[in-house]
């Protein structure tokens, strides 16, 4: 074989070699990349949620009555972050939509899905007995948020955390006897009918025309707690023609709706008349900054961590106290400040 060839023969030789190295290289980069990818894509899905990690959750359900308001806007929000997947539960929240037999309903299913704890926020205070009863065989321990249920057997709930709307009324009247002087003409906007917040907040406000025979009630009528039928209801009596200068609305909402009104009739809210209301939602507490509400009671919506600490003290075994009643104050132009609005969380 002569020297070219044998350089030929030789270059060839190369030339496979290097032709099976690449291809053997090839082959090697093409098995590393699928060996990346396979790890990179099971590794970017986060820790394998196992069936324990959701079991080991506490479930909660929640009946809520709806999102008629903002203070039930706030409450639902202070549950579910109470109720946080972080601080080890698992939260199911059925929304009732205002609805009674709705909320019966949710109950049922979660007697039927076999959660650990029921929570209720009763939108009235009747009703109730048959349902928490079958939660009460089912051995599944009710608390009761909120609104008040009306029982002959308080051994169908655990316990109860609310506030005491009876005494939110009544401030609302000392309120009124202090700063207001004359004769009253009221006009009555009521929440919910049988609801435990209405029928505390009526109370008061009827003790007071009880006790002052210069205090007229000129009307009285259901709102809801929602602010669309608030404005109805104060466009009705405007229309009508009634006399009036004080409206007692049962909550914040309600109140903005009947401020909307009297502004379409080119009256000066909290001037022209004097509107008294209830939650000191935020919106509301800067209302009564500006002068369009005179008074605003707080109802605290913020019962999340409450209704966590009793449900703690039940898995620790303990008995909480039965009625817990959280502490309120009011608002008014000679006690509320912007520093004040800023540092509350609704
Ligand atoms: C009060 C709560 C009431 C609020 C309303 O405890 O039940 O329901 O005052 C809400 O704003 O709709």
């Amino acid at each position: 074989m002569g020297k070219m060839e044998g350089k030929m023969k030789n270059m060839k030789n190369i030339e496979k070699n290097n032709c099976c190295l690449g291809k053997t290289l090839k082959r090697v980069f093409l098995i590393s990349y699928f060996l990346f990818l396979i790890f990179a894509f099971s590794s970017c899905s986060g820790p394998q949620k196992t069936v324990s990690v959701e079991s080991d959750l506490v479930v909660v359900g929640f009946s809520q009555v709806g999102s008629e308001s903002d203070w039930r806007k706030a409450n639902t929000i202070s549950m579910q972050d109470a109720f946080s997947a972080e601080n080890g539960y698992r939260l199911i929240l059925d929304d009732a939509q205002q609805k009674q037999e709705r909320q019966i309903t949710a109950i049922r299913n979660f007697i039927n899905q076999g959660v650990d704890y029921i929570v209720l926020a009763p939108i009235t205070m009747e009703g109730w007995d048959t349902v928490l009863t079958e939660a009460k065989a089912a051995g599944i321990p009710v608390i009761i948020v909120d609104r008040m249920v009306d029982t002959d057997d308080p051994d169908i709930f655990t316990c109860w955390v609310g506030s005491d709307t009876r005494r939110e009324g009544d401030t609302a009247v000392q309120w009124m006897e202090k700063n207001l002087n004359g004769p009253l003409r009221i006009m009555h906007l009521q929440g919910n009918i049988g609801s435990s917040a209405q029928a505390g907040r009526t109370d008061g406000l009827d003790a007071g025309l009880q006790a002052h025979p210069d205090w007229e009630l000129v009307f009285r009528a259901p709102g809801d707690f929602v602010q669309a039928k608030g404005q109805e209801l104060m466009e009705e009596v405007l229309e009508k023609g009634l006399d009036f200068n004080v409206i007692y609305a049962e909550n914040d909402n309600m109140a903005y709706g009947a401020v909307n009104a009297l502004k379409n009739h080119d009256i000066v809210p909290g001037k022209d008349v004097t509107i008294i209301s209830f939650d000191a939602a935020h919106d509301a507490l800067h209302m009564v900054l500006s002068g369009e509400l005179n008074l605003d009671v707080e109802c605290n919506p913020l019962h999340g961590p409450r209704v966590r600490a009793l449900i703690e003290q039940l898995r620790a075994g303990k008995t909480p106290q039965k009625y817990t009643y959280v502490d309120e104050v009011y608002f008014d132009s000679e006690n509320l400040t912007e520093e004040i609005i800023a540092e509350r969380i609704y």
